[in-house]
This record gives C-alpha cells, structure tokens and sequence, in this order.
C-alpha cells in the first residue's frame, strides 16, 4: 500500500432523486417531541439547531411549518441582559457562534426588534483584541471563526462602524498559509472550514483582492475524491458538509466549474436517507439538521432548480441578502 486515497464506495441502491417532501417532514418534526434523547443531547447547540433547519425551510419553501412566534420567543430568552450576548439555550453563557445564530434567524424572519440590537452590537465589539482578532466568548480563544461570525453579524445588523474592520482583516491575512488556504491562527494548517470562513469575512470585508486566487481555488478542487465527494483536508474522508465550506469559498473565487459537478451532486443525493427524510455526513450515516441544510445549500450552489438561491457568504437565502442590500464581494 504505497498510497490509497482514503474513500467511500456510493451504492447502487443509494437515492438519485431530491427527496425534497421527506426533508420537509423530517425537519418539520425534529424536536417536536422534546423529551427525544436525540434532542435533549443537542440542547448546547440549540441556537444553531434553529439556524440550520429554518434556514433548510427556507429554501425549500417550507418555512411555514416551522413554529415563527415559539421561535422569536425563545431567542429573546437567550439574550444576556448585562452584556448583550445570546445563549445557545438559557441559561447557557452567551457565545459569539449562537449570538450569530440569533441575528441570522430574526433577519430571516425581519424580526430583529424581538432583541436589543444595540446589545449585541457592543457584546460583539466587546470580543475584538488588539491584533484585530475576535474571541468567541469572555473566557477567549481567538479563532479565524469568530472574526468570520462578528463580521457577517455586524453586516446584517449594518454595524460594521462598531469594529477596526482593517485590523481584522489584517488578523485574517495573517492567517495565510504559503498553499494560498487559511488555518485557525496564524502559522495553523489549511483546513477548507476555516478558508470559507476567511475567504467570507475577507468579501464581506471587500478585500478579496488580497487572496493568491489559483493557488486557493487549486487547494480547494483537490478536495474532490473518486466518489465525487470532498474532504476538508489532504487524507480524509469525505464529508457533505464539506460540500458547502468549499464550493461556497469556490463560488466567492468564482471557480466552481474547477470540481466535477455531477459526481459531487451524485455524492449529495447519496448522503440523503429515504426512510428518515434529511441528510448524513456520509452515505448511510445518521441524519441530523447540520447535515440536512447543508446538503440542500450545496445541491444550491449547483444549480438546483427546485431549492432556492443561497449566497454563497452568509448560507442564508439570497432573496433575503437582497431585500438587505448587501452585497459581498464576488470575484469576476
Ligand atoms: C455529533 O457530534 C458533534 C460534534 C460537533 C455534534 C456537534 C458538534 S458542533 O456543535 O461542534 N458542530 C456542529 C454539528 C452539529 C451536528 C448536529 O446538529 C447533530 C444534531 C444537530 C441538531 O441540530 C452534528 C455535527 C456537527 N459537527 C460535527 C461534524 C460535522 N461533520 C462531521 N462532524 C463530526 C460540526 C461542528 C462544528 C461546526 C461547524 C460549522 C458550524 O457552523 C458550527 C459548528
Ligand atoms: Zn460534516
């Protein structure tokens, strides 16, 4: 075995078909027994959870089925009322990533009056550091991530204003790795996660000048495998939600025809599972709500008709960005 690439077989019997009514109803009942171990486990996530299955409604024009006003109610109970920052559930301690979650949804819903705005602004300029990075929370750690999840939350509240947003530009460039990918901090290996992360702060930010483009966009295609799925790094497995971190960063570069599309399309269908309605990481795997958005979003990206337009930077539908007026930078 001088060298194998690291893979999964796609079955003959897998699913070709967008199983579209199936993820509907599965989305549509996840948590709805609230007592559901599955449930219970994800309660430190919660935030997110709500994210990534309304934002799943969304674009597939299911949103109605999703609880509006239980929703709006339980993100102002999430909110810190000393610092302004929001739970992943109460009475969790507030965190960068779920304060995000947060804004995402109740811009989908225009609904950013359920919270103190103002709050979240001075919570999220709160965690910013002298080098320009960001700390996820008050115990800090700084992470490419939360310079990404300030600035994308700062944009939809339209309070870019309350940062240095050079400084953390320049944090993100540090970040650059010789290969043209980005890691977690400065001198951290490329990982496509943390690239979709820089490379959006970097078009939210209009600095998109500042990337090596072919070297990026050549790192990212090589993530494809025989099987027609991606992996986040050189040896590993394919993942769906790889799917997203790296033709989201390819549609930013404007390169997405640089991966196989129908083989990666093909990997997608096959992450769905028939009987449970949702998506899995891999083939066979258990679903969940992560998995599920992602794997629609990405099935977006690659022109699926049947499933609303996503922007490629923010993962939310591209009619919402619109009605907004933002506009990230995407390369010509
Ligand atoms: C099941 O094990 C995990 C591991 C990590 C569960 C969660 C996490 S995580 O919160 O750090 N996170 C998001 C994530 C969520 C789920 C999940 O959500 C299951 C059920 C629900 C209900 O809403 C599952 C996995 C997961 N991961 C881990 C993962 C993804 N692909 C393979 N794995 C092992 C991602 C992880 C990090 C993360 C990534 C993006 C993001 O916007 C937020 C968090
Ligand atoms: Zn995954």
């Amino acid at each position: 075995m001088a060298f194998t690439t690291k893979d999964v077989n796609l079955k003959p019997d897998r699913p070709k078909t967008l199983l579209l009514k199936k993820h509907a109803d599965y989305l549509a009942t996840y948590g709805s027994s609230h007592d559901d171990y599955e449930y219970c486990m994800t309660e430190y996530l919660r935030m997110s959870g709500v994210y990534w299955s309304l934002t799943a409604m969304e674009l597939i024009g299911a949103s109605d089925r999703m609880p509006k006003e239980d929703i709006i109610k339980f993100i102002s109970s999430c909110q810190n009322k000393e610092n302004g920052g929001i739970s992943a559930c109460f009475p969790h301690d507030p965190h960068i990533l779920y304060t995000l979650s947060a804004v995402q949804v109740l811009t989908m819903y225009d609904r950013l009056d359920a919270i103190d705005v103002d709050g979240v602004v001075k919570y999220i300029a709160s965690l910013q550091q002298e080098d320009g990075s960001f700390f996820g929370d008050k115990w800090g750690e700084k992470d490419t991530r939360f310079s990404f999840c300030a600035v994308m939350c700062l944009s939809l509240l339209q309070r870019l204003d309350a940062i240095n947003v050079d400084k953390a530009v320049e944090f993100v460039l540090s970040c650059m790795n010789f290969d043209g990918g980005f890691g977690s901090k400065p001198g951290s290996e490329s990982h496509a996660g943390l690239i979709y992360c820089c490379v959006g702060t970097l078009s939210i930010c209009k600095r998109m000048d500042a990337l090596k483009v072919d070297a990026l966009a050549w790192w990212l295609c090589e993530r494809q495998l025989p099987s027609g799925g991606l992996n986040g790094r050189p040896e590993k497995l394919p993942d769906l939600c790889y799917s997203w971190w790296v033709m989201a960063s390819l549609t930013m570069l404007n390169r997405i025809r640089w991966v196989d599309r129908e083989k990666l399309e093909e990997f997608i269908l096959a992450c769905q599972d028939a009987e449970t309605g949702g998506f899995s990481d891999r083939p066979g795997d258990v679903t969940d709500p992560f998995h599920t958005l992602f794997g629609l979003a990405g099935l977006s990206l690659l022109g699926n008709t049947k499933i609303k337009p996503v922007n490629p930077v923010y993962c939310m539908p591209q009619e919402t960005i619109d009605r907004l007026k933002l506009q990230p930078e995407i390369m010509m």
